[in-house]
């Protein structure tokens, strides 16, 4: 435990009334942008014997969400919503602050910004070949969808602008690669040239969404494997956590998002880019979760897409990598030189594999429509 870090948490704990004494802490090292620690608290059970009660404590980064206090306000009005619609079920719940008799859901120190909410026991999987694992992702992701299909969009704030519009994301990137701050671009070249090939390929949902061919609903947009919590022994997905980037989206950015995180062959960061792939036992699995939940609702143009919406995602995320790297890592959290450019060579590999096993992935989508439409 760092001394320094133990003492901000117990700062933190203490501003939003964390009873007991502070125990320890453990920082939970998943997420590529806010920071995110477990810390553990004494407490009597009631019997005189001492058991550990733990809370989740996040400092969000607000280089990525500029105005964290509307984040908040979101994530506050979609927590409430879901737990209305499941009460029965695992939710998050944030805490209040009992600093200034205010009771915000934040708390505003040294320029930092934190907020507490409950600890969930529970597991959680990077990657996972376990079918049974991922199939229940995807019904998780196809719930968290539908149980907001009722929730006035008009009522969340835009946390990242543009934060999917793969038009956008490639011009930053295109301008960005021009100027080159710090002199990296000739280093991936190769990749530069590789991404700008395929982008009108890559922006097909940006432009049929502002053609009005695919309708905006409540996605997650953030939809890792690694942002759902498991039960530790069952395997079943208990809750979707990293509420975050709850916005108006579309199906396939929540579909195609997941995928290329879960189903390829290798870790998002991994060095070996040429074993990166799409295991179809695991898109199948994935798949057959979440459109058991959704294909009901689906329009034939979001059926269409879905497979694409792998490929476009890859994409689209390989131009955020690579432009991060080249303004010099200053969005996601990189703990090796490149990391950027490692994980940028890495959704590209998966990209290519996705085009060659197109037809396969919209079959298996279209298999999985015909089952549960
Ligand atoms: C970020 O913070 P985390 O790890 O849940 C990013 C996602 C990327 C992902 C790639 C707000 O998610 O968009 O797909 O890294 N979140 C934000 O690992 O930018
Ligand atoms: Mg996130």
């Amino acid at each position: 435990m760092d001394p320094k870090i133990a003492r901000k948490l117990q700062q933190v704990g203490e501003a939003f009334g964390l009873q007991g004494p502070f125990f320890s802490y453990d920082e939970i090292s998943q997420g590529n942008v806010n920071t995110t620690y477990r810390t553990n608290y004494i407490r009597d059970d009631g019997t005189g014997m001492a058991v550990i009660k733990s809370f989740l404590v996040q400092r969000v980064n607000t280089y990525a969400f500029r105005d964290p206090v509307k984040l908040m306000t979101n994530v506050d009005m979609v927590t409430e919503h879901i737990r209305a619609r499941r009460p029965e079920g695992i939710n998050l719940h944030f805490h209040h602050t009992s600093v200034t008799g205010e009771r915000l859901t934040y708390l505003v120190d040294e320029a930092e910004f934190w907020r507490v909410c409950n600890y969930v026991p529970s597991v959680t999987f990077d990657s996972c070949e376990d079918l049974n694992v991922v199939r229940s992702a995807g019904k998780a992701f196809g719930d968290f969808q539908m149980s907001l299909s009722d929730f006035d969009a008009s009522k969340l704030y835009y946390t990242i602008p543009d934060f999917h519009d793969t038009r956008k994301r490639y011009e930053t990137f295109e301008k960005d690669a021009k100027a080159d701050p710090c002199g990296r671009a000739c280093a991936a070249a190769e990749e530069i040239e590789w991404l700008l090939k395929v982008k009108d390929k890559a922006c097909t949902l940006t432009d049929m969404l502002n053609e009005g061919k695919l309708p905006l609903r409540v996605t997650h947009n953030d939809t890792k494997i690694n942002n759902v919590l498991f039960d530790a022994d069952t395997h079943e997905a208990l809750v979707v956590v990293d509420l975050d980037t709850v916005m108006p989206g579309l199906v396939g950015h929540d579909f195609g998002d997941a995928i290329r995180f879960a189903a390829n062959f290798v870790e998002e960061d991994s060095a070996q880019a040429d074993k990166a792939g799409v295991n179809l036992n695991v898109f199948w699995a994935f798949a057959d979760g979440f459109l058991q939940k959704v294909a009901p609702v689906l329009t034939k143009a979001e059926v269409d897409t879905l497979a694409l919406s792998c490929f476009v995602l890859s994409c689209e995320l390989a131009t955020r990598f690579l432009d991060d790297w080249l303004l010099g890592d200053k969005y996601f959290r990189v703990t090796k030189p490149d990391h950027n450019l490692v994980r940028a060579r890495c959704q590209i590999a998966l990209a290519k594999d996705m085009l060659v096993k197109m037809d396969a992935m919209d079959s298996i989508v279209k298999g999985c429509v015909a089952k549960y439409a």
